[in-house]
């Protein structure tokens, strides 16, 4: 399957509810209904689908078709304020902090965005933070191993912070272009983890002031609207810069994008539908409405 293809099919309930939904000849209360239930349950927010439901009644639409447009273009313009693309020319190296929950996909984004950034030529860096699993150090090797990268790494249980630290160092002196810092997963509620990464940046500081450069949260899609829970934690306690959202090919209802843009104006620099390096793929708007409807034309652009 093309990624196109990929996101459609992780997002189909969604597009097949919406799409039941616009089979209505007559725009009354009843597929109003439908409709505003359809988004509700795509996990945009009771209030985002209120509010498009208002809009769309007030457009006036002459056909299924037109209101199905005019929803598109609206959820689009929604979305837009999240695609951004990630600069990393901004310093060199270019440190990237990655947090969030276990399991969230921090460590094999790190290797799919390192792997297309090795395409365009730059150098990159893995720094082993995650410090608490043995397995975690393991993986972010064999991930470095195959994309590249230099991996940066100190003995399981050491100091996440001493760590980052030290691979900080080595990668200025390998003159890296990109440093990711793969942090340990960790549950949004548990204080004492949570306060650590505070204590990974105050020590990358002392370096760099600038740096980390970008604080990358990755979310799984599949876990809903928790995910805006997730976001207010990890924005507690670190200038998140941006957004990386997994899992897009699973059971994610997709409009929880919507309700994140909304609430929180953060970049989303790429979304995940699945486990190999092209499942990776930059946010586009207007791609990513279509998949959310059930629109049936693959992009021009080819994704891959
Ligand atoms: N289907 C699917 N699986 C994904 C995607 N991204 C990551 N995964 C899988 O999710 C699982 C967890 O990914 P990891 O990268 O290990 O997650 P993590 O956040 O580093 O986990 P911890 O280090 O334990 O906190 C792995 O089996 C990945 O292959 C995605 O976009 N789609
Ligand atoms: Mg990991």
């Amino acid at each position: 399957m093309s990624w196109w293809q990929r996101l459609r099919a992780g997002l189909k309930k969604t597009s097949d509810r919406l799409e039941q939904a616009f089979r209505f000849t007559k725009l009354d209360a009843e597929a109003l209904e439908e409709i505003e239930d359809a988004l509700i349950m795509s996990d945009m927010g009771v209030k985002t689908a209120q509010s498009l439901i208002q809009e769309l009644v007030a457009s006036k639409p002459q056909s299924a078709q037109d209101a199905k447009i005019f929803l598109k273009n609206k959820v689009t313009s929604l979305l837009q304020p999240a695609e951004s693309v990630l600069n990393v020319c901004l310093a060199q190296p270019f440190v990237i902090l990655m947090v969030g929950v276990n399991g969230a996909g921090k460590t094999t984004t790190i290797a799919k965005m390192a792997q297309k950034m090795k395409a365009e030529g730059l150098q990159v860096g893995f720094g082993a933070v995650d410090t608490f699993r043995m397995a975690a150090i393991e993986q972010l090797k064999v991930w470095a191993e195959r994309t590249g990268a230099h991996f940066y790494a100190k003995e399981m249980g050491a100091d996440p912070a001493g760590s980052a630290y030290d691979a900080y160092q080595a990668a200025i002196k390998n003159k890296d272009d990109v440093l990711f810092l793969d942090t340990a997963g960790r549950l949004q509620n548990k204080a004492q983890l949570m306060q650590e990464i505070q204590k990974i940046i105050r020590v990358i500081r002392k370096i760099n002031p600038a740096a980390p450069h970008a604080v990358l949260l990755t979310l799984d899609a599949t876990v809903g609207q928790n995910a805006l829970s997730q976001v207010s934690a990890f924005k507690e306690i670190a200038e998140v810069t941006g957004l990386l959202v997994t899992k897009l090919d699973g059971t994610a209802k997709g409009g929880i994008l919507v309700a994140l843009t909304e609430k929180f104006h953060l970049p989303v620099y790429y979304i995940g539908v699945g486990e190999h390096a092209d499942d990776l793929q930059p946010f586009n708007a207007s791609d990513y409405a279509d998949s959310l409807l059930g629109e049936s034309d693959e992009p021009d652009t080819q994704k891959c």
